[in-house]
């Protein structure tokens, strides 16, 4: 091996060793489309059955020791569940992850929630959230990661002003609460469920309710939500640069919110995200960013599907690490335009794989994960046991 070699080597171990995802404990039920649900027999339907393909899932990987939480889908009795979590976490060796609440799905919820024109209505959203930030508490979690679903559907039907003040409101007292070391992640999309306007649209929105709450909020990037031609490496650049990034949701997606694998569509952008996230950490800044995964499997197979992601998350986040950022900046610098893409484009195509090859049998994981799953037998398993629940439920939403 020479110099140049062992220094790649080195910086490709560093950055697998520094990286770890968050998978979504709704990842490994059932899910559909508002025009169906096609139910698997190993999906699993409690929290407990989550919790043990989670494990699978970090036994294989070695880089997702949490597990997103939902707290209606996960903790229905909201604190009383902590408990049984905190015992789950023992039993399966996997902690609990971000905490999210819902307020999205209860009927009262129809015109908004933290931004229903009702003040009762309202009230009622902001508990659901504090109570949210007690599980956070009570389970040592450390963000709260926040998604709303309000907007509107049709022009002239809602104040949109009136709506900012309501949740700068909320958000704040919300801020209020949070324990030393926790976080509030605030997530932006653009469209869906409401399709006239959405309360948090986009990401200067996001930051200005998390400026606006305190000092321990921030922005919550989800690649599937954004319009389609949207520079999302900018709006990285753009978070990183003012302090604001706060975690990701990965997923891709070719049209919409599609929820589709990461890196399926467009692993060249993910790549161009994590080169944004590794230049500004070589330039010093400090990163406090939670990678995590927001996807739901409809047709693949749901824990080899999270297999496959985990997998494709570290190749990326590992091509983009072995980017020469010295010789790139120079480049840059002397606007040599065809050596600088040269470069970049170059570590994108270069086969990161024999790395990871290294790191996962130096760490005693299985080379290769998704192999590993297969010959376990650990889904034909659970299929049995779980049983072939209920066959695949059509209705329209
Ligand atoms: C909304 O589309 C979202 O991205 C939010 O993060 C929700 O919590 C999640 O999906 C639910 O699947
Ligand atoms: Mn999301």
């Amino acid at each position: 091996m020479t110099l140049a070699d062992s220094a790649i080597y080195d910086r490709a171990i560093q950055a697998l060793d520094a990286f770890q995802i968050e998978i979504p404990s709704w990842g490994f039920a059932n899910t559909g489309t508002r025009f169906g649900k096609f139910a698997q027999a190993a999906a699993a339907s409690t929290i407990e059955e989550k919790f043990a393909d989670a494990a699978e899932v970090n036994n294989l990987t070695g880089v997702t020791p949490t597990l997103a939480l939902h707290v209606l889908w996960d903790l229905p009795n909201g604190l009383d569940d902590a408990p049984a979590v905190k015992e789950l976490e023992r039993r399966f060796g996997v902690r609990s992850g971000s905490i999210n609440p819902n307020l999205f799905q209860d009927q009262e919820y129809k015109y908004g929630s933290l931004c229903n024109p009702s003040a009762e209505i309202r009230g009622q959203a902001l508990q659901h959230m504090l109570d949210s930030i007690e599980i956070g508490k009570a389970l040592g979690a450390r963000d709260v990661s926040l998604w709303l679903a309000d907007g509107s559907n049709y022009p002239g039907t809602q104040s949109m002003r009136k709506r900012i003040g309501w949740l700068e409101d909320a958000l704040r007292l919300c801020h209020d609460r949070l324990a030393a070391e926790q976080r509030l992640l605030i997530e932006y999309k653009p469209f869906e469920p409401a399709f006239y306007h959405t309360d948090i649209a986009d990401w200067g929105m996001a930051a200005h309710f998390a400026r606006h709450a305190g000092a321990q909020a921030r922005v919550l990037v989800d690649t599937g939500h954004h319009y389609a031609a949207q520079n999302i490496e900018q709006v990285v650049a753009w978070l990183l640069h003012t302090g604001m990034l706060g975690g990701f949701h990965f997923n891709d997606r070719r049209y919409a919110d599609d929820d589709l694998t990461l890196g399926s569509i467009d692993p060249y952008q993910v790549f161009r995200i994590f080169h944004e996230l590794h230049s500004a950490a070589a330039e010093g800044l400090t990163l406090d960013v939670a990678y995590m995964i927001d996807q739901s499997h409809n047709l693949k197979g749901k824990i080899e599907a999270m297999v496959q992601t985990v997998a494709t998350a570290q190749e990326l986040y590992l091509k983009a690490a072995l980017i020469d950022g010295e010789e790139l900046a120079r480049l840059q610098q002397n606007c040599d335009l065809v050596a600088a893409e040269e470069l970049f484009r170059g570590a994108f195509w270069r086969d990161a794989r024999p790395f990871l090859h290294t790191w996962r049998q130096a760490r005693g994981l299985p080379v290769n994960p998704l192999e590993a799953l297969r010959a376990s037998g650990y889904v034909e398993r659970v299929a049995q046991e779980r049983g072939s629940r209920s066959a695949a439920v059509s209705s329209y939403a």
